[in-house]
């Protein structure tokens, strides 16, 4: 808001100024999501680290992201950090707390700005919080003031989802013993969560992904609703230009009853991964029947929450890269232009702008970007993925056919229409099944996307009111009432 209002002062001392410029904050730009330890190394430990980012800013901001969303930065005994020892603290390993208020300040420069990973179903089972919780219930002083016992929930038989401490004594853990769950009735545990997103609010970080929300309260839309609805009050009464987006990996018909919460986004895990409607519509070249999924899903968010915008990715951490599923080039520059120019806010994967692969275990999923330089970070330890047939950023870049410079080719489209993030949308029925066809709008905006699902070149009639704004393959031809679009290829146009 503050910068459109900045706008509209310029505007007004400018003689012959006639039109606001369009500016929307950056909240709207598209997000790259990064395993820090594998993305990239500063000193020289082949160790991804917070001052490692700082050194590729420029080629992000070159890429054309906004955003960044950093898995778990905290100190954690775990490779992957999901268990967080210390909320107030970076893992030695990433860097120090200035290093991050550093990239903070770095980043902005470059119109970039972070959201931070924040779990809050469950703590590590080393987080000071736990050892006191657990070492009360072992001393019989639950219920007594001052217990730490109900940060967490014991049980004194056993449970499923429960780990044993002693035999009459366990703790709730869904995803595994190191990872207790929090009990966030507890309004202790409630304060904290505030104290924690006002210390990082505070120093600048856009906002925050939110892992594992169906799990707050296992199996209970409802309670979960109410946990994130509290949630995102508080974090908008700190910052109202922050961000929220939510990680529930479910079915279309149930993440929307989350944005009941008034929080921005949650995946669309139902687009993305292996068995996902974007894969199986390029596999039966039907672009019609996705379109329709997709605005269908975007009305239902939009009525339970005008605000909110739906978050579209191919795949994550948690995910075989897409570029293994997307068997052909031709494939994955398709699936990229239809998720990167789709309404609602994209997010891409570390790596997936180069066609990355791995499958199978977690740590094959997350294996080091491959910049082609001599300080690229070492994998995971214990990944077992051995077919990195892909070439390296370095290499890409040259290569003007590369699915890098087609990212990079898509994302400057996209930046162009800038409204697509909060834009609504409706089925543009251009008579083929082949054809995906959507018009998204706003008060002041109006565009239709349409590609091209088949292996053939399509003719098709248009409104004569449109007119072509940008094309991803100079043989697209738009005359008044008609074009035609290559195999595979994506054309937008605009009113005249
Ligand atoms: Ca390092
Ligand atoms: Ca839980």
């Amino acid at each position: 808001m503050k910068k459109i209002f900045l706008a509209l002062c310029f505007c007004l001392v400018l003689v012959g100024c006639t039109k606001q410029p369009e500016v929307y904050d950056n909240t709207g730009g598209v997000v790259y999501e990064i395993f820090v330890a594998s993305f990239n190394d500063s000193n020289g430990d082949k160790i991804g680290d917070l001052n490692g980012i700082v050194q590729k800013l420029e080629y992000l901001e070159n890429l054309g992201v906004e955003q960044l969303w950093l898995m778990p930065i905290h100190p954690s005994s775990s490779y992957h950090k999901y268990d967080v020892e210390d909320y107030y603290a970076i893992d030695k390993a990433y860097g120090t707390m200035e290093d991050f208020e550093n990239l903070i300040v770095e980043a902005d420069k470059h119109g970039i700005s972070i959201l931070m990973d924040l779990v809050l179903n469950h703590s590590s089972n080393k987080n000071n919080w736990f050892i006191r919780a657990s070492a009360d219930a072992q001393l019989g002083k639950c219920g007594l003031e001052d217990s730490k016992c109900d940060w967490y929930h014991f049980s004194n038989v056993t449970k499923p989802g429960y780990t044993r401490i002693n035999s009459n004594l366990y703790y709730e853990s869904v995803f595994s013993s190191n990872m207790p769950d929090l009990n966030l009735d507890n309004q202790a545990v409630r304060d904290e969560i505030a104290k924690i997103v006002k210390f990082y609010l505070d120093k600048g970080v856009k906002g925050f992904r939110l892992d594992a929300v169906m799990h707050y309260y296992e199996g209970n839309i409802g309670k979960n609703v109410e946990f994130l609805s509290w949630l995102n009050q508080t974090v908008k009464s700190i910052n109202p230009d922050a961000y929220l987006v939510g990680e529930a990996w479910t079915a279309h018909n149930a993440v929307k009853e989350y944005y009941a919460s008034g929080m921005d986004s949650l995946f669309d895990f139902a687009l993305s991964d292996t068995s996902g409607t974007i894969v199986k519509s390029i596999r039966n070249q039907n672009g019609f029947d996705l379109a329709n999924v997709m605005v269908s899903h975007i009305e239902d968010i939009q009525q339970m929450n005008p605000n909110g915008t739906n978050a579209v990715f191919l795949s994550n951490h948690d995910q075989g890269r897409s570029a293994s599923y997307f068997t052909e080039d031709a494939w994955r520059k398709l699936a990229a232009s239809v998720y990167l120019l789709s309404p609602g806010k994209p997010f891409i994967y570390y790596g997936e702008e180069i066609g990355m692969r791995g499958s199978g275990i977690d740590e094959n999923k997350r294996l080091a970007m491959m910049w082609g330089e001599d300080n690229d970070c070492n994998s995971p330890i214990g990944n077992n993925y051995a077919s990195q047939i892909e070439t390296s950023v370095k290499e890409q870049m040259k290569d003007k056919d590369s699915l890098w410079n087609h990212y990079h080719e898509v994302l400057n489209i996209r930046n162009r229409n800038a409204f697509l993030t909060n834009a609504k949308a409706r089925v543009y029925d251009l008579g083929n099944a082949s054809l995906f066809g959507m018009i998204a709008y706003d008060e002041e905006n109006e565009i239709v996307v349409i590609h091209n699902f088949s292996s053939e070149v399509v003719e098709f009639d248009v409104d004569e009111v449109y007119v072509l704004q940008s094309s991803l393959n100079s043989k697209n031809k738009v005359k008044k009432g008609s074009g035609s679009i290559q195999p595979y290829s994506t054309i937008i146009l605009e009113k005249e």
